[in-house]
């Protein structure tokens, strides 16, 4: 037979649903195309994402204000509304190792980003800390894009509803250095920082596998706990997560380069021998299946390092399945006519 004797013709061809196909995708570019919301005071979702582009904390490579707006181009395993379907919103994606939809039913909005201004650390800290503190304030989670890790610390302080606040920090570093020369709120002091808020309890770190003894031995003195690598690849993720001690509310703090660079390599301090997707995953779902989870950021994804959006992917996927575990499925409508 010759290779042009084969057509698909049309007798092969189903015909789409005429009418159905939409010429435009007019929804916001927002996390998971959740709907924007202009206007805090009226914010009515379970879920609010707060973009924070800020990354003056920076001690080495900057980038990492580049990662709200990459962690909301990143998702693919999950869309708020689906796009070829209905345009439904809310309605989940299908897991099927679940086998059902995770976060059916769970409402989202994007809030945009805090106005950062250059230089001005004091001011742009004033602004996410009171941005979190309303849309706490309005019964929604908050989920904070960053950013530098110097964020973490106006993030908590907006907070303090929640005292006692317990903190559950992912990194490879301990971020408790109580000042660089002189600077007291760079990426290198949040947890330090937090640690001196009043309505801050517990903070246990994880994932750890670059700090300078200094430090270890402060977080030490304060009574946080600390769990290397190597530990939590020796005691496994669920082990370590139900190791951690668990209060009236918990904050998770998910710094990127708490994976190994392997899988998530778009960040400005990498260290090699970190977690890998899978364990993170499995320790995260763990962790806030027996807590009381008030407000999650993730931070430093810093696009300009990363390759091929794996870092933006990772970490995006990453929220999915936090708040997943954090919200489960509302029943299922009843079927249409
Ligand atoms: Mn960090």
């Amino acid at each position: 037979m010759a290779t042009d004797d084969f057509n698909i013709g049309p007798q092969y061809l189903p015909s789409a649903p005429a009418g159905e196909a939409q010429p435009l995708d007019t929804r916001p570019r927002t996390m998971f195309r959740a709907p924007f919301c202009a206007d805090i005071d009226a914010l009515d979702a379970d879920v609010a994402f707060i973009g924070m582009p800020f990354d003056q904390g920076t001690l080495g490579r900057p980038g990492a204000r580049y990662g709200p707006d990459a962690l909301r181009d990143a998702p693919r395993a999950y869309s708020y509304s689906d796009p070829y379907g209905a345009g439904q919103a809310a309605d989940g994606f299908f897991d099927a190792d679940a086998g059902d939809e995770l976060l059916r039913g769970v409402t989202m909005a994007d809030c945009g980003n805090v106005f950062v201004t250059a230089a001005d650390v004091i001011h742009n800290f004033n602004r996410l800390a009171g941005v979190v503190q309303r849309v706490a304030g309005r019964g929604a989670f908050p989920v904070i894009l960053g950013g530098d890790h110097a964020i973490t610390f106006p993030a908590v302080a907006g907070l303090a509803r929640y005292a006692p606040l317990d903190i559950v920090h992912f990194d490879a570093h301990l971020d408790y250095t109580h000042h660089y020369n002189g600077a007291m709120l760079t990426h290198g002091s949040p947890i330090r920082r937090c640690q001196e808020l009043e309505h801050v309890a517990n903070i246990t770190s994880v994932g750890i596998r670059s700090v300078r003894r200094g430090p270890y031995a402060e977080a030490m003195a304060h009574g946080n706990a600390v769990i290397t690598a190597r530990q939590f690849r020796e005691r496994g993720p669920e082990a370590i997560a139900e190791s951690i001690p668990i209060g009236p509310n918990l904050y998770i703090t998910f710094d990127v380069d708490v994976l190994d660079p392997v899988q998530a390599p778009g960040t400005g301090t990498p260290e090699i021998g970190g977690l890998f997707y899978e364990e993170a995953r499995r320790c995260l779902t763990a962790l806030v299946r027996r807590a009381n989870l008030v407000a999650l950021d993730v931070v430093e994804v810093a696009p300009p390092y990363d390759v091929s959006d794996l870092t933006a992917q990772v970490a995006a996927r990453l929220i999915a399945d936090i708040l997943a575990a954090r919200f489960p499925s509302r029943p299922a409508p009843p079927a249409g006519p």
